[in-house]
């Protein structure tokens, strides 16, 4: 997940130094510097990676489960119809370089069917957790080779060289989170991963694509609420860890599919004037007034493979469920 949404940090500040309050925060400075730049925007923003705490990660998997949100079953049902022709497209020998790897369960399916030459390398900005996992799927998968990386993969790092020169590299990139980028972050991520698996590598990434907006509205706005639970969530997590004075029950959840910029946005709506302190700044937030907490864009096929090309992939494969709804492609560098 992108830690900035794409808004790049200025060399020097241009908004006030923090006051007192910010030293007693469990997060950086360089963090602290993030959130008080989107939120003191003239429309206010928060950073999508704090929805993930432990009851964020917690309602995300629920919501993963709901009727309403076809992505996660969508790309299941595309990966378990079609894992044959993906394993060969992976190759014989080389690595799969997951990006944001989290808990790996949705890459049990390639670890079972992939090639055992083939590594896997889950690059994960949670070094504790990455470790764990990487020991539970050793327990699991003994003849793979598992060579975990602890990373935030929004920023470039670096790759142990391969063991053979003819080798190559597959990064993998489910579950659609590329649409959680600006376009600018996310041809400048496509192109940090091509410059990764260099001439010859591959790409197998998720993407959600375009469709009636009432399917994609109800996806993120589901009738049970876990969504506007997980949207709200955010705030909590602010005043925990960001010396935050954000009253939950004084927002409402808003998530409407753009469609100019073919994007779901999702906001949290202030219900009534407030004065809000967050990581040592403070400002006013209006009555009926939105922060924008995430952008979920959608793409159509040409777009995507437009975009990806771009960045030096061309599209080797692509695919699809019967309605398509989301798509799964190989492209190569
Ligand atoms: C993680 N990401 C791909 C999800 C999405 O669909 O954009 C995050 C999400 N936000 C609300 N529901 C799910």
């Amino acid at each position: 997940m992108s830690s900035t949404l794409g808004i790049d940090s200025p060399a020097t500040s241009p908004f006030p130094p923090a006051d007192s309050a910010s030293r007693n925060l469990l997060i950086d400075a360089n963090e602290a510097e993030e959130l008080r730049r989107e939120f003191l925007q003239p429309q206010p923003s928060l950073p999508s990676k704090y929805f993930y705490d432990q009851t964020g990660s917690e309602l995300f998997d629920a919501i993963c489960e709901l009727d309403e949100y076809y992505p996660t079953r969508t790309e299941a049902s595309i990966m378990q119809d079609n894992i044959d022709e993906m394993v060969d497209a992976i190759g014989t020998a080389g690595r799969l370089i997951e990006y944001g790897s989290g808990s790996s369960l949705k890459t049990r399916l390639l670890l079972d069917n992939m090639y055992p030459e083939v590594a896997y390398v889950p690059v994960d900005i949670s070094g504790d957790y990455l470790q764990q996992v990487a020991d539970q799927l050793r327990g699991d998968f003994p003849d793979r080779r598992i060579d975990p990386i602890a990373a935030d993969f929004t920023r470039p790092f670096q790759l142990p060289k391969q063991q053979h020169a003819q080798s190559r590299d597959v990064v993998y990139f489910p579950g659609s989170t590329i649409g959680n980028f600006r376009p600018a972050a996310a041809s400048s991520l496509l192109s940090q991963m091509r410059n990764q698996v260099g001439r010859g590598g591959g790409l197998l990434i998720g993407f959600d694509l375009q469709k009636a907006p009432a399917v994609l509205e109800a996806a993120y706005d589901d009738r049970r609420g876990v969504t506007a639970l997980f949207n709200l969530n955010l705030l909590r997590h602010l005043n925990r860890v960001a010396g935050a004075n954000f009253q939950m029950e004084q927002y409402r959840h808003v998530a409407f599919y753009n469609d100019i910029n073919h994007r779901i946005e999702m906001h949290l709506e202030s219900t009534r004037e407030q004065r809000v302190q967050l990581a040592g700044c403070s400002r006013t937030i209006r009555k009926g007034e939105r922060i924008l907490t995430e952008y979920s864009h959608k793409y159509s096929m040409d777009g995507f493979t437009r975009m990806a090309a771009d960045s030096g992939w061309r599209r080797e494969s692509v695919w699809t469920d019967p309605n398509e709804y989301f798509a799964v492609a190989m492209f190569r560098s």
